[in-house]
């Protein structure tokens, strides 16, 4: 294996992790190889009990599984079933808030913080928003839990899209009509002996991850802007100097602001600080992890202590007294991490518990309380923290802006998409990418993100990040205050006028909704469909289903995606054929496989060029 990471923190903890004898993320990976080749294609199927089934990938028997299904009905069903898994994470996170959204005005923890917001759902969901608050809020959420029933024709956000968008849509037959729904007739539609088509099952995969994307996601990202306020441009900081020697450290991790938002808020609470200065501690310190880190990070500034591949490693500074998680993207190998040291892992979910964790499970109607009670716990762990295992890394915090919802951009604008619009016409910006996804231990990590992120800006090319790859880039300091210098003359240009960085953090894995919302308005804006845009996306070290599901609905609207992992389909021709060249008649999107981010980056600026051209810009 070569080098694990780019960053200095994270080296300097796997160094120390492997003296300490522990087991890491890597290791595991180590253990596992050579991985299995069959599933690595995609070839192997366990859906009945007539297999486990797997395609010979060389022309040699077995060509069919037991009951007669070939490589290419094979591998599209496990992709088809990795989209599904992917939108119903997204899509149940989202669902958790609508609930919330639903006991406004019942409940203390939580309220309403973007009424213009609230009203401006309610108008586009047909709500009367002459009554109270709560009564639209109370309102709002109904409408949207029918959005993932069955009672309707289509979800209400895919109206975001330009018509002639919605038109292809229509003709493909791929207009989500509930999000529940589409999940569920995919998980159907594979089900031994039902679709059996492949092309059939890739156009449900792609109606479910819209559903994802102007579904789920969508709504997620909306109601915790409602909830919790719609992010606004600042300063953090990032990485595992965030971390503080003498205070109560205390990670969040996961991916839904509920828990979150309410021990950010215990955490000013006067108790709380009181009982940490009688811990012998300074007072208490946040500091997110992954999606959650993300959320936190784009409403409130808290700073970010790393993303997917730190999550191990940040337990081994030896001074995180509590890491604190919801769901999603937990390795369940920080539990074993953690009793090496004196940290706590506190699930708070019903639907996320990890054997050897301390469960304090959270409600809407709790929250205050039990984050209390987590903070309690957490300045007891500090007590118990062993002096000779911490090691925090000797590196600066390194400082980054973000907070950059649509609502943000289009203030930092001057109120419109028109001078966006007209850098884009007049070519000092050159297109847009949205960057997004994870860390993959097969990838050096933060190596894709960064060198495309950094290639990209050069060339004029504004970068809006999120998830993992907004973290990476911004550890690398391409989101700092003065960064304007690393892009080109042009795009540097115009983010040294706007003041912001070259490469813009919109957020979560469930705000790339917030990249869907701006190309759509880019596009409506334009007159144009978003295939016509100067656009694409990319996932370089993607590791997770939700990072497929967010690839088919990106290709689905139109756009470019470059993978830097390979998904398991190269074991269909058919398949591998239809999602990286022939898709591209239908939506006027297709995927691209590139593990080298300078050669992704090229690709992608041929395209943006490609796409000036057909537009006469
Ligand atoms: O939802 S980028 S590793 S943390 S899946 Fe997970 Fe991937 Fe990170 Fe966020 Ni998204
Ligand atoms: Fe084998 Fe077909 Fe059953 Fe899959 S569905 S395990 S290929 S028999």
């Amino acid at each position: 294996m070569g080098e694990k990471t780019i960053q200095k923190d994270a080296k300097i903890m796997i160094e120390k992790l492997k003296k300490e004898g522990i087991d890491l993320v890597w290791d595991r990976l180590e253990k596992q190889e050579p991985q299995c080749g069959f599933c690595a294609l995609g070839l192997s199927c366990r859906n009945c009990a007539m297999g486990p089934c797997r395609i010979n990938p060389f022309g040699d028997e077995p060509q069919k599984g037991v009951c007669g299904a070939d490589a290419d009905i094979i591998v599209a069903r496990n992709l088809a079933r990795a989209v599904a898994s992917g939108a119903a994470s997204h899509s149940d996170h989202g669902r958790d808030l609508v609930e919330v959204l639903a006991l406004v005005g019942k409940i203390k923890a939580y309220s309403v913080r973007d009424g213009e917001k609230l009203k401006r759902l309610a108008q586009e969901y047909g709500i009367d928003t002459s009554k109270s608050v709560e009564e639209i809020a109370h309102e709002l959420a109904e409408s949207m839990m029918e959005d993932f029933g069955s009672k309707k024709e289509r979800i209400q956000m895919i109206d975001r899209a330009p018509k002639r968008r919605l038109e292809i849509w229509e003709k493909l037959r791929i207009i989500p009509r509930g999000i529940d729904r589409e999940v569920v007739e995919l998980m159907h539609r594979t089900h031994m002996g039902v679709d059996n088509d492949p092309v059939n099952i890739l156009l449900q995969c792609m109606r479910a991850s819209l559903a994802d994307g102007f579904g789920g996601s969508m709504i997620a990202t909306e109601v915790s802007d409602i909830l919790f306020g719609t992010p606004q441009p600042k300063v953090s900081t990032i990485n595992l100097a965030t971390l503080k020697k003498n205070e109560v450290n205390v990670i969040l991790h996961g991916h839904n602001p509920i828990v979150s938002e309410a021990v950010v808020e215990a955490a000013s609470d006067e108790e709380i600080t009181r009982l940490a200065k009688e811990a012998g501690a300074d007072g208490i310190n946040l500091a997110g992890l992954c999606c959650t880190g993300n959320e936190v990070l784009m409403r409130k500034g808290i700073p970010m202590a790393g993303n997917h591949l730190l999550q191990e490693l940040v337990i081994g500074t030896g001074v995180v007294d509590v890491i604190i998680v919801d769901y999603q993207c937990i390795m369940p190998g920080i539990v074993d991490v953690a009793k090496c040291y004196h940290t706590a892992v506190v699930t708070t979910s019903p639907k996320a518990k990890f054997k050897g964790a301390i469960h304090i499970e959270f409600t809407p109607e709790n929250a205050d309380e039990k984050a209390r009670e987590v903070l309690k716990l957490a300045i007891e762990r500090f007590r118990k923290r062993n002096p000779d295992f911490i090691k925090i890394p000797d590196v600066k915090p390194m400082e980054l802006m973000t907070g950059f919802s649509v609502e943000a951009i289009v203030k930092a604008l001057g109120g419109t998409l028109q001078p966006l619009i007209d850098a884009i016409k007049e070519g000092s910006i050159k297109g847009v990418v949205g960057s997004v996804g994870c860390n993959n231990p097969k990838v050096r990590q933060d190596y894709g993100h960064t060198v495309l992120a950094k290639k990209l800006i050069e060339n004029d090319v504004l970068v809006l990040d999120t998830g993992c790859a907004a973290v990476a880039d911004a550890k690398a300091g391409l989101k700092r205050m003065g960064s304007a210098n690393l892009a080109g003359d042009g795009l540097k240009k115009v983010c040294e006028a706007l003041k912001i960085p070259p490469v813009l953090h919109v957020g979560s894995c469930v705000d790339n909704s917030r990249i869907l919302v701006a190309l759509c308005a880019l596009a409506n804006e334009l007159g144009v469909d978003i295939s016509d845009l100067p656009a694409a996306g990319a996932a370089m070290e993607w590791y997770s289903e939700k990072a497929i599901a967010i690839g088919t609905y990106f290709v689905s609207s139109g756009l470019l995606v470059v993978l830097g992992v390979p998904p398991p389909i190269h074991g269909s021709q058919l398949v591998l054929d239809v999602l990286t060249n022939k898709v591209e008649e239908l939506t006027g999107g297709k995927f691209v496989v590139e593990p080298d981010p300078e050669k992704a980056a090229e690709v992608i600026i041929k395209h943006i060029d490609k796409k000036r051209k057909k537009l006469g810009i």
